[in-house]
């Protein structure tokens, strides 16, 4: 660096907004004068806003690294609360989560960006014995984000930089990045929202070393509408922006074990994610409306009858805990019951003999929801040969 002339990096500079073009490597940047950094630095951003631009990323912003200390207590107020209902992710070690410097030592700045998965996700219209995936699950949102993040770093790497993703990674706050980057602001759903996508949008970022000059935040707020606290169907947004996730179906579709029995019916017809409280968002409702391919539909008999290795193979994306498909096949069980079709109890009756006594006790729940002879003499065969006392309740609860 300290060879090149200031007509050389204009030059260089003059090229690099063009995201396919590299800026040149082993840039020695401590030896440059402040005000060729700081030129250098206007250079870079606008090379990223342009790589951002090409990746069709909906916002990209610069915060600084100083650690996140109103998260970090937001965060020790949900673990005091219980509301992180044993999830792991952020809330495992906030105080790294929250202080990306304990990570990355050399950190100057977050560059994060916003993607928005809205119309391609579509809307789900479940037909008979069909379930319903999240908009974001339908299918990977965060490759085609990931993709332009990792060119960002890339492009930070070559001009001399230290940089590194992170996108939906336990050792980072996501959101409160998002917020301080102006990439949107904080909802009282606690969703990061943007005023063109509303809160269909998710976010990454890369951490560098480069200190690229930082953006404000937004100055915009939900203002007086709350449209998201009375649409949630289990009353999981206890105040504005406070998640208790016990009660969040979202987080109950993925967590492992008996579903509440007071939450089953609140499930619905979901085998994963919950949109509910971003559906009823107004700033989003626009981008919604154009979103009206019927996708996010899943054949619930279908994915009963499916071998471990298909279930894992087809729905790879989705977080599950130890990969395990028995997570899914009990929200379908779940669904089915919800869905009252009796033509599903052969399938569902199916289960009452599986190897997981949480399978069979959602399907002892499932086929006392759907009713008729043909499950009610199901539920008492069962009965005769279950030996496992949760099991037991549940098919007594279910008989009629
Ligand atoms: C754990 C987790 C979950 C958990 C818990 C969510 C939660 N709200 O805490 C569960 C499984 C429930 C979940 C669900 C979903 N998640 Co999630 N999840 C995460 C994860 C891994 C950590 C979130 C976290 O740290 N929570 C801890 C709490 C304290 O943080 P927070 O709620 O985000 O904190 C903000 C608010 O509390 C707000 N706040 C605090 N006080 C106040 C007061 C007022 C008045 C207001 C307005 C705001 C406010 O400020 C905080 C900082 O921004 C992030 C990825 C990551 N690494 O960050 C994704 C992430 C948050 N999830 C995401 C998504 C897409 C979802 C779902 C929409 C998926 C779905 N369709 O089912 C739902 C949405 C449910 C909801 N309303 O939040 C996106 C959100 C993108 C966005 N636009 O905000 C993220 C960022 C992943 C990503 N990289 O894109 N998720
Ligand atoms: S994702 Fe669903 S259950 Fe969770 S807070 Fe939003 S509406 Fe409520
Ligand atoms: S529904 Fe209203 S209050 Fe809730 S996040 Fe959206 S704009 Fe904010």
């Amino acid at each position: 660096m300290a060879t090149n002339t200031i007509a050389e990096y204009r030059m260089t500079f003059s090229i690099t907004c063009d995201p396919r073009v590299r800026l040149p490597l082993g840039r020695d940047t401590p030896a440059e004068v402040p005000e060729q950094y700081h030129r250098r630095m206007q250079e870079l951003r606008r090379h990223i806003d342009a790589i951002a631009e090409s990746h069709h990323l909906a916002a990209i912003g610069v915060a600084a690294v100083t650690a996140f200390v109103e998260t970090r207590q937001a965060i020790e107020e949900r673990l005091e609360a219980g509301f992180d209902a044993g999830l792991t992710f952020t809330f495992t070690a906030p105080e790294t989560s929250t202080d990306l410097r304990r990570s990355f030592p050399w950190a100057e700045r977050l560059v994060v960006a916003s993607r928005t998965y809205l119309p391609a996700a579509g809307a789900p219209r479940p037909g008979p014995d069909q379930g319903v995936v999240a908009r974001f699950a339908v299918d990977d949102p965060y490759a085609p984000l990931r993709a332009g993040l990792e060119e960002i770093g890339e492009s930070l790497i070559s001009a001399g930089h230290r940089a590194v993703v992170l996108a939906d990674d336990n050792r980072l706050v996501d959101r409160a990045a998002a917020v301080r980057a102006g990439v949107g602001w904080a909802g009282k759903s606690t969703m990061v929202l943007d005023p063109r996508h509303g809160p269909w949008i998710v976010l990454g970022s890369v951490v560098t070393d480069a200190k690229l000059p930082v953006d404000e935040p937004m100055i915009r707020t939900c203002g007086t509408c709350d449209a998201c606290i009375p649409a949630c169907p289990t009353g999981a947004i206890v105040g504005p922006g406070v998640l208790d996730a016990r009660r969040c179906l979202a987080a109950i579709a993925q967590s492992p074990g008996t579903i509440p029995t007071e939450l089953r019916q609140a499930m619905g017809l979901r085998i994963y994610g919950c949109d509910d409280c971003l559906d009823a968002c107004p700033p989003g409702a626009q981008l919604l409306e154009i979103s009206t391919d019927a996708r996010g539909s899943v054949d619930l008999v279908e994915l009963l009858g499916a071998a471990d290795e298909d279930v894992r193979l087809r729905f790879s994306h989705f977080y599950l805990p130890k990969n395990d498909p028995d997570v899914l096949r009990r929200n379908a069980l779940v669904a089915l019951g919800n869905q009252g079709d009796a033509g599903s109890v052969g399938a569902v009756s199916g289960y009452l003999t599986h190897p997981n006594p949480v399978l069979r006790a959602h399907a002892a729940w499932a086929l006392g929801r759907i009713g008729g002879r043909r499950a009610s003499a199901a539920l008492r065969t069962a009965l005769g040969r279950e030996t496992a006392r949760e099991v037991i309740d549940e098919l007594i609860a279910a008989s009629p």
